[in-house]
């Protein structure tokens, strides 16, 4: 299970406060607290709203990898322009990038630039110009054209990570098991690519998340999630994968959940 640690998003208040005061002494705390916490990659995001996402981001960027060399990390924006200048700076590979999805302008202006930067983890999303559909059959009909543009254009299968979009089971009660039924057929049809979500989206709207964040991520691992971005310091979370990493046959002898606990961590 890959860990993206997801406390750097300019959608948090706290977040948008020090990026506006270049605070990086905050910064590097949060980096340090997810990367103890096992995050296997960083997500940054600096999208304020501001028009100077880029240069935020570039900031952000230089900042962590100079404190914490062998950090990875995930650019996390909703504009192309921005992860194309900021791809550049960062030295350490694999180099996660979030995200692309089936909006036309979107593949029109990210293939190209994907050329160039043939070795990226990217994260899929499955939605096009009418936004996130609601069945499950769609968004699935979405990854497969998604995977044909991203393997045209030179993308290796296992460095697909698809998102069928988790979304909050406080506004659609079927939202959650509609989520699992697209990450397993998606992997059906793909099976060479990997999955990965957002997954606190799920308890949006709802009190004590994060213990519905906790019991989502074991149902998503039983169906094959691969990658999440979470909150790793978020109680539960780390016990949660290892605990479903035992159960569903994937630490054998149980050597990671004991050596876990040896090291006083659930
Ligand atoms: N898929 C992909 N990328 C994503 C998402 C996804 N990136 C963004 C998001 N979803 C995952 N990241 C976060 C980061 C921070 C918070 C939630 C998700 C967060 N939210 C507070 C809340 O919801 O209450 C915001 C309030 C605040 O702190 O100000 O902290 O699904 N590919």
């Amino acid at each position: 299970m890959i860990i993206v640690g997801e406390r750097i998003n300019a959608t948090r208040k706290q977040i948008r406060a020090a990026l506006g005061k270049k605070d990086s002494d905050f910064f590097l705390k949060e980096a340090r607290i997810q990367i103890e916490c096992g995050s296997d990659f960083l997500d940054l995001n600096a999208g304020t709203g501001t028009g100077h996402e880029a240069e935020d981001l570039a900031w952000l960027i230089n900042l962590i990898q100079s404190a914490y060399p062998d950090a990875k990390l995930a650019l996390d924006s909703s504009n192309t322009g921005v992860i194309a200048e900021c791809l550049p700076m960062v030295k350490n590979k694999p180099i996660m990038v979030n995200s692309i999805n089936a909006e036309t302008k979107k593949l029109n202006e990210f293939l190209p630039l994907l050329k160039n930067f043939p070795d990226v983890y990217i994260i899929a999303l499955t939605m096009d110009d009418s936004g996130i559909p609601a069945s499950w059959q769609k968004r699935v009909e979405i990854a497969d054209i998604l995977h044909n543009k991203l393997t045209e254009t030179g993308i290796k299968e296992e460095n697909i990570f698809y998102d069928a979009l988790v979304q909050p089971v406080s506004t659609n009660t079927e939202a959650f098991i509609n989520y699992l039924k697209s990450l397993r057929a998606i992997k059906t049809n793909h099976p060479a690519t990997r999955s990965i979500c957002g997954l606190s989206n799920v308890s949006f709207g709802l009190p004590k998340r994060k213990h519905i964040n906790k019991y989502a991520f074991a149902l998503a691992m039983y169906e094959g999630l691969e990658a999440v971005i979470i909150d790793p310091t978020e109680p539960g979370v780390m016990e949660a994968r290892c605990v479903t990493g035992v159960l569903t046959g994937k630490d054998q002898f149980c050597l990671n959940y004991i050596s876990i606990f040896r090291e006083g961590k659930i």
